[in-house]
């Protein structure tokens, strides 16, 4: 504990609260001490010389003095290495299995001694020494690792060896992803933990780590992409170093990425090729990402603190009457009795589903939270049910293990045995029951307050990993993963006629297959506005295309001007949701004076329109892997000022938007992909590659529009109609058209559009000929 952690106990100390969580700090620090091996004397270790290799499917193993290394190249280019012996299963992340291996991979010898396994999309390339390069079909090298080291525990007290792995990119390369960092999008040098941790509220750029991290990095340079994961869910830290280029002088200086595990396989998969190509790469490896219900594409409400359900009506009937379009309302740990999951304050809330009745009669759904954390006593048939079921965290000696959150001392379940998942999923009957659409994951750190040390779970704590069985170290970082797993399919079952709508606060790699993410407690700040943003955007890199922030931040009482600039920004992102602490400010648009609130409504006003284009994206994403929301560099990673801009985005093909992220600002550079793109409010036409300066008052953020874009939008008679951005003559433009969509598991066509010249006229047209079948709408002059 130190000086400011202990300040920090002394004053909590004073309260009731506050002793618990001392307790718990305590219990955990107890626990680790006693049941944790601890680490004794560990003899470092290096591969060694390559003494042989053999061919396996896919590649082959190479054999080294003290380790080895098997390579294997699955159809479509996927290469996965895993040392020591590690295979690619188990997995948490793999969605079906290990891919099939590539047959027409080779492994052939080297020079100097070393192995390489060649295929069409890559080359691994194998030292003697055990450095590993992945190169380009055409020979350039994307990625070095250098031969990694381990500690071996000399006495075998613990796990497994710890180990670091170095590696080495282009000078000129860009790092993006590791799950949800404030930092960012683009990953400067620096250190960024692996521990899913619930930092504290009202978290800026700065704050590492937080709820969500994975060990998948995009590193984007002139020689190509790749992604890289290694998967191991344990406690670890990447040190990122970006390059420096000599400028002509020969001297660049490479960049560099040192992976430091506290445990677990040293396994890691690389996908290369353009970034859509990588996405797809991931999406097909880890799992489609789920599509979530037309109306979660709408705007969302929340509050931690409607308190009652007289409050809930007067919110919805606020914005009813104000006209302003609303999807859903959140009921957060307010609703619960004495905060309880899976239960309601009926003196507060006596009558939540004819509530949720009436408000789905105004197309407005209820969305609940659900924390993991259940309160230890009997007689709350949670807690009963559970203990039957034996589902709760248990540590070394077999107790369960308590820890301090909302309820007061709680238990959670152990989601990383099949058999709780059953139990926790058949739960969710009862939310179903109150009348609840969506469900929200909360706390899933998991958390357990604590007045000093780590806010989570024991690391000696016991869980069954499968029924391999493991400690917290393991577990910790896959627990909201699996909470998602039990959640989706609990859902799944007991109301098969609609996908199940779920967004986490913590998760891993895969995690995309059950649902979205949202920021967080993110800080009512500038600063908290540009983290939500980089959020997002990283969150996309890894495989998560649908979060969003908290619009205004969680935790202050945003200016009417940072509130609209949030509001503005978030109607252009997959999950868009006010949301505000208790103890912070109001969120409805109409807090924020008559000026804020037609700005608002304006924003609104946009999404509605657009629910056809992100009804499509949500569809493009699940069959493509490629997130709504996509740096600018996207389409051309070979542009390296793109490479480099942080305040715009691509939403799908078609948009650029370009939010404002600073206060006082009514004009903004634009950075333009190669093209042309037309300003949308003004319609003046720019030509990409290059910077513009364009108008960006209160009343609206700069969206710019792809010549030849065809955008499905909600014309005004409710259907869909398509918006078709002139193209430049002699170029073709596209779009698509998600049809055939609702909220159960039909597939949905894509249909997909073109759009041309034709003596002066804009001809819109299905693939392979003939009428659109929408109503068709041109806009943009391309001079
Ligand atoms: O459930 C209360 C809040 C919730 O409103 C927020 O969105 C979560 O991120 N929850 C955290 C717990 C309290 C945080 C101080």
């Amino acid at each position: 504990m130190d000086a400011r952690e202990l300040v920090r106990s002394v004053k909590v100390l004073g309260t009731a609260r506050g002793w618990r969580r001392v307790r718990a700090a305590w219990r955990r620090q107890r626990a680790d001490a006693t049941a944790l091996p601890r680490r004794g004397r560990e003899r470092a270790r290096v591969p060694g010389h390559a003494q042989g290799a053999e061919e396996r499917p896919g590649g082959g193993v190479v054999r080294f003095a003290r380790s080895s290394l098997r390579v294997r190249v699955s159809v479509g280019g996927v290469v996965f290495c895993g040392w020591d012996g590690a295979e690619p299963e188990p997995s948490y992340a793999l969605d079906r299995g290990c891919p099939g291996a590539d047959p027409r991979a080779v492994l052939e010898p080297d020079k100097d001694g070393g192995w390489r396994v060649v295929s069409e999309r890559v080359t691994v390339a194998v030292s003697r020494h055990g450095a590993v390069e992945i190169r380009t079909p055409g020979g350039l090298v994307l990625r070095r690792d250098l031969p990694p080291r381990w500690w071996d525990p000399v006495d075998g007290a613990d796990a497994g060896p710890r180990w670091v792995q170095r590696s080495e990119v282009a000078a000129d390369a860009r790092f993006f992803g590791l799950g949800g960092r404030a930092a960012g999008p683009r990953l400067r040098g620096g250190s960024y933990r692996l521990w899913n941790t619930d930092p504290k509220a009202g978290f800026e750029p700065g704050d590492d780590p937080l709820y969500l991290c994975m060990p998948v990095l995009m590193v984007v340079a002139d020689a190509g992409t790749h992604l890289v994961f290694h998967d191991n869910s344990w406690d670890g830290r990447v040190r990122l170093t970006e390059g420096e280029e000599g400028r002509g002088s020969g001297h660049d200086r490479r960049g560099g990425c040192e992976l430091r595990m506290d445990g677990g396989p040293l396994r890691s998969w690389t996908v290369v090729g353009t970034p859509a190509r990588v996405l797809r790469g991931w999406a097909s490896l880890t799992g489609a990402p789920a599509v979530p219900p037309r109306w979660a594409l709408g705007h969302h409400h929340a509050r931690w603190g409607f308190g009652s359900s007289e409050e809930v009506r007067r919110i919805a009937a606020g914005y009813k009457q104000r006209g302003l379009p609303l999807s859903a309302l959140h009921l957060d740990i307010d609703h619960l009795d004495g905060h309880r999951v899976f239960t309601v304050d009926t003196a507060r809330f006596p009558d939540l589903p004819e509530l949720a009745e009436e408000l789905r009669e105004d197309g407005v759904r209820l969305v609940s939270i659900v924390d993991p954390a259940v309160k230890a006593e009997p007689g709350n048939s949670v807690y009963d049910s559970g203990t039957a079921a034996d589902a709760f965290v248990r540590d070394a000696r077999g107790r369960e293990v308590r820890g301090e959150v909302w309820p007061g001392e709680s238990v959670y379940p152990d989601f990383t045995d099949p058999r709780v998942r059953k139990w926790w999923g058949g739960l969710y009957a009862e939310r179903l029951a109150q009348g609840f659409s969506g469900m929200w994951h909360d706390m899933n750190e998991p958390v357990s307050f604590a007045a000093f040390g780590d806010p989570t779970l024991p690391r000696s704590a016991r869980h069954a990993l499968e029924g391999r069985g493991g400690d917290h170290r393991e577990a910790h970082n896959v627990y909201a993963l699996a909470m998602g797993r039990a959640g989706y399919e609990g859902l799944a079952e007991l109301r098969p006629e609609e996908r199940p709508f779920l967004f986490s606060r913590s998760g891993w790699a895969g995690m995309q297959r059950y649902g979205g993410s949202w920021s967080g407690d993110v800080a009512s700040s500038w600063p908290g506005l540009r983290a939500s943003l980089a959020l997002v955007l990283g969150l996309g890199l890894s495989g998560v295309p649908y979060s969003g922030p908290d619009v205004g931040g969680f935790t202050g009482s945003p200016s009417p001007e940072l509130y609209v600039r949030w509001f503005q920004l978030g109607a252009w992102l997959p999950l868009f949701r006010t949301h505000s602490a208790n103890f912070a400010g109001r969120r409805e648009p109409w807090e924020f004076g008559p000026e804020a609130l037609e700005h608002a409504r304006a924003a609104l006003a946009g999404r509605e329109r657009l629910l056809p284009y992100f009804v499509t994206l949500a569809y493009v994403a699940h069959r493509t892997g490629a997130p709504y929301v996509r740096p600018v560099w996207w389409s051309s990673p070979e542009d390296r000022a793109l490479r480099d801009c942080e305040d715009a985005f691509l939403l799908g093909e078609g948009l650029l938007v370009a939010p404002v992220l600073e206060p006082g600002v009514t004009r903004r550079t634009v950075r333009l992909p190669r093209g042309l793109w037309y300003d949308t409010a003004s319609g003046a036409a720019y030509r990409g590659p290059g910077q513009v300066t364009v108008d960006a008052p209160l009343s609206r953020i700069p969206v710019l529009a792809r010549a030849g874009a065809v955008l499905p939008v909600t014309g005004e008679d409710g259907g869909v109609e398509l918006e078709v951005w002139t193209p430049v003559a002699g170029r073709r433009g596209s779009g698509l058209v998600a049809a055939g969509t609702g909220d159960g598991w039909e597939r949905g066509r894509l249909e997909r559009f073109t759009s041309r010249m034709v003596d002066g006229r804009v001809v819109v047209e299905r693939d392979g000929g003939g009428e659109p079948g929408y109503g068709v709408r041109v806009r943009g002059d391309a001079g």
